[in-house]
């Protein structure tokens, strides 16, 4: 590595990690201002999440015409979404047309990876070092750096004997082709699994789905958008933006105040029927409003759902497996698909259990279970993320009187707001832990958390303060809230990656908000209105 340290480099005001949605929107918005950014991405382009995850099906699962900037009117006029729920290629698009449009690029250095990040307490400023072995120096440091970034290690037993092909979902290199007429695996049903496994089907010999904790799969229901709906949206945008910031979920709210046995039994049949056809985060898992609170009440949504696995699925005992019976319906996230149990009546596909059979271990072509191997010459991992933390502690972000972020956060995350961390001043994060990142549409917090870091950052020049903390007892009360917020959930008890515990490991801290979008706007909007109590500056 050539060591081209560029100690001449200028001080910048704003160092960030990432060009996905949130970096992209922190370089104009704080360009905008006027000052000086400096941006790092691995990636050769921009684009995040929808550079990276280009398996086959790749889409996201909250509308397009929510799921993208609210910043500039004319961007949202001249974009025009051509299905409900876009596919990556056309969200990747999205966020080209965004980094030309507003001339975003020139602030990044691409293929370009942060490996640390340094607090110099004398200078009042954060050097990051970069893989090029180069150095650069600002005044606050942003972490863009993603919630869904950093790929889980592989811990498939005897994975490194497999000769086949292998190829993962969330750094997918292959075309879908390179599967055709192959005996593929697939393991992991998650969200990405659930969108990939039914397009594997169609080109496979076979397929054989290797599922450890069935989920709930809702119909996407996706489907072109007409002239006459974006138009309609078009017209309309502004409104529709402010009840996504004033919602619980960054999606136009459908409230819902009765309880599941508040009706008959026919009643709430009904109900989920017409939920069912609705679909979308609005629909079963939200038809009451204590399906998330108590677990009677979301039994019935779960056995709703199981009912339609075995009217969909033929045979009775591929239904049972695919049954989700581990866990409540929503308290993990949902999935959304097209055809997903469907695919399952196709007579190339079979679904092994692992909770029935887990995998021992994997010879040079087949996967080997209690039970039986199976041969295969392709091996897809849909086996998901190292959600948040994952990527933050790859910066090894370290200050003198805190130490290492992985050391402040051994025990589990500690923010206030999601934002920023005691001990790391001017140090902050866009969509992190803590926020109401994890269950909400995210293009909702991140622009709602670079406005606030903006604002507070130009509160802190206007008094002439350089350095930003929050304080031990404020972040304190704010880790309370979201463990009392989250307490009165199904989400506390339910094992999954919002917790960290697909991770060997992982504090299980749960690592969002739950309080909703609309409720955390009010309370960070109080605390600017407050001058920002519980934030030191000096
Ligand atoms: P990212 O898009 O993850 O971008 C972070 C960038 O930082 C990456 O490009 C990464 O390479 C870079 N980076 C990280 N560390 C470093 C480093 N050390 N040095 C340099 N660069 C670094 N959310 C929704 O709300 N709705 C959806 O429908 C939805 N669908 C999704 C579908 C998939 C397949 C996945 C994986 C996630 C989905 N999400 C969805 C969540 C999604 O991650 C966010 O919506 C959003 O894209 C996050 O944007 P971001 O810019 O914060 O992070
Ligand atoms: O990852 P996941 P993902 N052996 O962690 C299994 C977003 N997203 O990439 O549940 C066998 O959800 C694991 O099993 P278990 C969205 O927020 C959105 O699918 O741990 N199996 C699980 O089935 C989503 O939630 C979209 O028992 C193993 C699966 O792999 C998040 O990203 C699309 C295993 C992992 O599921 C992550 O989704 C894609 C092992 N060793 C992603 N290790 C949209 O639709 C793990 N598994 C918008």
């Amino acid at each position: 590595m050539t060591d081209t340290s560029s100690s001449t480099a200028p001080v910048v005001d704003v160092l960030c990690v990432g060009a996905g949605f949130s970096g992209l929107y922190a370089a104009h918005k704080t360009t905008e201002k006027g000052w000086s950014f400096a941006g790092f991405e691995t990636a050769p382009s921009v684009g995040g999440t929808w550079y990276w995850n280009t398996y086959p099906g790749a889409r996201c699962d909250v509308e397009s015409v929510y799921y993208s900037y609210s910043f500039s009117e004319e961007l949202q006029q001249e974009w025009t979404w051509s299905e409900r729920f876009a596919p990556q290629a056309e969200i990747l698009a999205y966020i080209n047309h965004v980094a030309d449009r507003f001339d975003l690029r020139r602030h990044f250095q691409f293929n370009t990876r942060v490996v640390s990040a340094t607090w110099l307490a004398d200078e009042r400023l954060w050097e990051v070092a970069l893989d090029s072995g180069e150095t650069r120096r600002g005044r606050y440091l942003l972490a863009g750096s993603g919630g869904l970034s950093t790929p889980k290690d592989v811990d498939v037993p005897g994975q490194e004997n497999f000769a086949g092909l292998t190829v993962s979902t969330s750094r997918w290199n292959i075309s879908l082709d390179d599967l055709a007429g192959k005996r593929v695996a697939v393991i992991g049903t998650g969200s990405s699994g659930v969108q990939c496994i039914p397009l594997i089907a169609e080109v496979a010999e076979h397929l054989t789905v290797f599922q450890r904790t069935p989920n709930y799969v809702f119909p996407a229901r996706n489907a072109p958008l007409d002239a006459e709906t974006v138009e309609k949206i078009k017209s309309n945008y502004p409104a529709i933006r402010e009840e996504c910031r004033h919602s619980p979920g960054g999606i136009p709210d459908r409230p819902v105040t009765d309880r599941a046995f508040d009706v008959s039994a026919e009643e709430r049949h009904e109900r989920y029927e017409k939920a069912y056809e609705r679909s979308g985060f609005l629909g079963v898992g939200a038809e009451f409003s204590d399906l998330l609170l108590d677990p009677e009440a979301n039994e019935t949504a779960a056995e709703f759902m199981r009912g339609k696995i075995r009217e969909i699925v033929d045979a009775p005992e591929k239904a049972r497996v695919l049954e989700p019976r581990y866990h409540p319906l929503g308290a993990k996230r949902s999935c959304f698909g097209t055809d997903y149990y469907e695919t399952f009546n196709r007579p190339n596909v079979s679904v092994v259990s692992l909770r029935d059979e887990p995998i021992e271990t994997m010879t040079a072509d087949s996967i080997v279970t209690s039970n039986d191997f199976y041969q295969v010459d392709a091996l897809v991992l849909a086996i998901g993320f190292d959600a948040f933390t994952g990527p933050l502690f790859a910066l090894n972000i370290t200050t003198p009187q805190a130490g290492k972020l992985q050391d402040a956060w051994s025990d589990g995350t500690r923010t206030l707001l999601g934002i920023m961390t005691a001990g790391f001043p001017n140090f902050f994060m866009i969509g992190g832990p803590q926020s109401p990142a994890l269950v909400s549409n995210v293009i909702v917090t991140i622009e709602q958390a670079v406005d606030w870091i903006t604002g507070l950052i130009d509160h802190a020049k206007a008094r002439g303060a350089e350095v930003i903390e929050p304080t031990s007892e404020a972040q304190e009360d704010w880790v309370t809230i979201t463990e009392e917020t989250v307490g009165q959930t199904l989400y506390a008890s339910t094992d999954s990656w919002y917790r960290g515990s697909n991770i060997a490991g992982k504090p299980t801290t749960f690592m969002g908000y739950v309080g909703g979008v609309g409720k955390y706007r009010r309370m960070c909007a109080e605390l600017a209105e407050r001058g920002y109590p519980g934030i030191t500056l000096d």
